[in-house]
């Protein structure tokens, strides 16, 4: 969603580095070609790294650069020595921001704090070299594995900002102009609807007390079917803390105080339950024109019991003293702002489905890869059930089959990780 140059959602593309292959070869001296497997493994891919960041207040440089790949590991050397890691790609984004996974639309996490780190995809592993396949009785083997590949996956940014207390309102009312009185920011005012178009965020200091107060744009009647800016900006206040409603009690624009402020209130609950729930502070503004009494009255008669009601002029810096202070001992009550939880959900990563079959120097038929760096983490030798799943997922991973076509007969040995058995 892009209103204005606000830029609060993005869809971008993320691939971890793929693992460097590991390195089949051979030290050799003068003269005395082939002495010994010393080809080294594959360095790792680098992750997928996500980093809150306070100092950014938008996604709109994620319209820019839409591709957020982390480097390859290098290939193995021979002399043993191992390919560099690929390096890491780490992705800045402003508190607050969530990462949907774009299928299926879950929350894989919510970056919540200043510095906060989350790795969201891990690097392929690096595939090991031919020294790695020596044992005891093959001394030169003479392969070496392939380096994880990974996929890459779109997710959605999503940016909820994360302020303690949203300002909410008809157009108009002098929401931007309290926040002005209230903070340093300098939104922009002016004497016609829609002047906000997308959330003004300012620090708001009482005494020893600071919280922060969300100014978005004006509701209308209507705005969950889209008239107006529509809802689109509430996701902005969904996880504030409190709400505090600014109603233009003046009645200037010809409308009936209590009529927007209901209208608003129908208005929120028809976005969310959640949002409608939350304790909720009424301002009155507008207070130093004329003709505002009769309708603080009738408004206090009115809704007295239910909300607590403040009357200022924003525009004068009267009355908002005892707000202020309402909101900030209010605020001490109330739960601290939630990070929102991630959904059960795993990138399918590194491909642990790929094989490949050597013959080594002894002609037993030796299988590497994602596969089996998978199937040797989650079997446990001599446990009958376990072996039962080993075989299985063999079968229906096609090793098997391609081990036949391989030319592998009854009775040849074939080696899976640390399992060796007679082909049946
Ligand atoms: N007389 C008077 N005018 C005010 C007061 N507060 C705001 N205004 C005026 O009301 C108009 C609207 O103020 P804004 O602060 O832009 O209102 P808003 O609610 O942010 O409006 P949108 O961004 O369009 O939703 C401006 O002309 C302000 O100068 C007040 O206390 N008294
Ligand atoms: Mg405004």
């Amino acid at each position: 969603m892009a209103t204005n140059g606000f830029t609060d959602k993005v869809k971008i593309k993320l691939k971890a580095g793929n693992g460097g292959d590991g390195m089949n070869s051979f030290k050799a001296y003068k003269g005395k070609p082939a002495c010994g497997p010393d080809g080294g493994d594959g360095g790792d891919g680098g992750d997928v790294v996500f980093v809150g960041d306070k100092n950014m207040h938008d996604l709109l440089s994620f319209r820019y650069t839409a591709k957020y790949y982390a480097g390859n590991g290098e290939r193995g050397g021979s002399n043993q020595c191992a390919g560099k890691r690929g390096a890491d790609i780490v992705v800045k984004v402003p508190c607050g921001t969530l990462i949907r996974d774009m299928d299926t639309g879950k929350v894989v996490c919510d970056v919540f704090e200043d510095g906060e780190r989350h790795v969201i995809l891990h690097g392929g592993r690096g595939g090991k070299g031919n020294v790695r396949f020596t044992t005891a009785r093959r001394h030169a083997p003479n392969f070496a594995q392939k380096g994880q590949e990974t996929a890459p996956h779109m997710v959605i940014l999503e940016m909820k900002v994360i302020a303690d207390v949203g300002l909410v309102g008809f157009p108009n009312v002098g929401k931007s102009t309290l926040l002005s009185k209230i903070s340093a920011a300098k939104p922009k005012i002016a004497d016609y609807h829609f002047t906000t178009l997308s959330p003004n965020l300012g620090v708001v200091r009482y005494y020893d007390d600071s919280f922060i107060a969300a100014d978005i744009p004006g509701l209308i009647e209507g705005a969950a079917e889209g008239a107006g800016l529509g809802h689109a900006f509430l996701r902005h206040i969904e996880r504030t803390r409190m709400l505090v409603h600014v109603v233009d009690i003046s009645g200037v624009e010809g409308r009936d105080p209590l009529k927007d402020f209901a209208i608003i209130n129908a208005e929120l609950k028809r976005y969310s339950e959640k949002l409608a729930a939350l304790p909720m502070f009424v301002v009155l503004n507008k207070c130093d024109i004329a003709g505002a009494e009769e309708h603080i009255a009738r408004f206090r008669k009115t809704y007295q019991k239910t909300y607590p009601i403040y009357e200022i002029s924003a525009i004068r810096g009267e009355g908002t003293d005892a707000l202020l202070a309402a909101v900030a001992a209010k605020l001490k009550e109330l739960p601290p702002a939630e990070r929102i939880p991630a959904d059960e959900f795993e990138f399918e990563e590194a491909d642990r489905t790929q094989f490949e079959i050597f013959v080594d120097e002894n002609g037993a038929y030796v299988v590497v890869g994602g596969l089996v760096d998978m199937l040797c983490r989650n079997v446990v030798l001599n446990n009958p059930d376990s072996m039962n799943y080993f075989q299985r997922v063999l079968k229906l991973r096609g090793v098997f089959k391609e081990l036949e076509e391989r030319g592998c007969k009854a009775g040849d040995t074939v080696i899976v990780g640390e399992v060796e058995f007679e082909y049946v």
